[in-house]
């Protein structure tokens, strides 16, 4: 099996990690096909949002901690700079940088980094029976993959406090209610709801999204003034592309859009 499956669906690319046999944990070969398969999905017009599933019953459980056995039992730590560097932040930045939306589907259990790759995306679809737990104190690292810096901003500090420190397991409704995740579907709805909401996505006013999605995050750091800049900037350019022109006939036809993505 490939560690990673791409197909697309309805202007989507729908990425899997495929180690079902170890909840998908993140081992060399996963990494380089998952930073390939992002590099693509950014970068192919064709696709207009992209999703991030895990193969089996786990989403994704983190860094293979058994690829860095061989390390640990000759005495030596893992050279994390190197493996943060080479896989983590690239993919990371992908998942939150792309000018498109990116869907973590969480259809299972997501721990450590994995649970870093869903904070990343713009948005987290799960399953009832997902769960979610920031493993990384459990072996006395801190958290990564910019999970410092998204869980604060998703949950807030106390909140983020919580599961980085005490570290408990954190269950799908539970992780509605405290706006870790967007949706939860019972698994007999799950699948179809997902892709649902991926192609809504995906048909979607495609720079309009990219360009809320930039001012979104770029603006948690800004002052006032500068959002409104921002905004006003992102507004003008975004009046004038085909999908507002399309978007206002529209509703002046009493019909839905069709967007291109143009
Ligand atoms: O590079 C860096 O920057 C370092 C950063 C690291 C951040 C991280 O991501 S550290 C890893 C954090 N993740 C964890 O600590 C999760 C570890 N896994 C678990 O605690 C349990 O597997 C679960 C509670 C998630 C699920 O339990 P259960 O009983 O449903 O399944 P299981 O039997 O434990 O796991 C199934 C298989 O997956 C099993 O394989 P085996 O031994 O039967 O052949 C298990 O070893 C494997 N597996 C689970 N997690 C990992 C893993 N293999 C490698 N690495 C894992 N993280």
């Amino acid at each position: 099996m490939t560690p990673i499956d791409v197909r697309r669906k309805d202007g989507a690319a729908w990425i899997e990690l495929r180690r079902p046999e170890a909840l998908n944990a993140l081992d060399g070969p996963l990494k380089d096909a998952l930073l390939a398969a992002l590099r693509d999905a950014a970068a192919d017009p064709a696709v207009r949002a992209v999703a991030l599933t895990g193969a089996g019953r786990g989403f994704c459980v983190g860094q293979d901690l058994k690829e860095l056995e061989g390390a640990y039992r000759a005495g030596h730590a893992a050279d994390f700079a190197d493996v943060l560097e080479t896989h983590y932040a690239p993919i990371i930045r992908l998942l939150a940088g792309m000018p498109k939306p990116t869907v973590a589907v969480v259809n299972g259990v997501a721990a450590g980094a994995g649970m870093s790759l869903a904070l990343a995306c713009d948005l987290r679809l799960a399953a009832s029976a997902s769960r979610f737990r920031l493993a990384f104190a459990g072996i006395a690292l801190v958290p990564d993959a910019s999970a410092t810096w998204h869980l604060p901003r998703l949950v807030g500090l106390s909140r983020a406090m919580d599961l980085a420190l005490l570290g408990d397991w954190v269950a799908a409704d539970e992780a509605l209610a405290c706006g870790l995740v967007n949706r939860v579907w019972p698994a007999g709805e799950f699948a179809e709801r997902a892709e649902a909401a991926v192609a809504a996505l995906a048909a979607g006013p495609t720079l309009a999204f990219a360009r809320t999605k930039a001012l979104l995050r770029d603006n948690l750091q800004a002052t006032l003034d500068e959002a409104l800049t921002a905004e006003e900037k992102a507004q003008v350019a975004a009046g004038q592309t085909s999908d507002h022109l399309e978007g206002v006939t529209a509703f002046l036809e009493k019909r839905q859009p069709r967007f291109q993505g143009s």
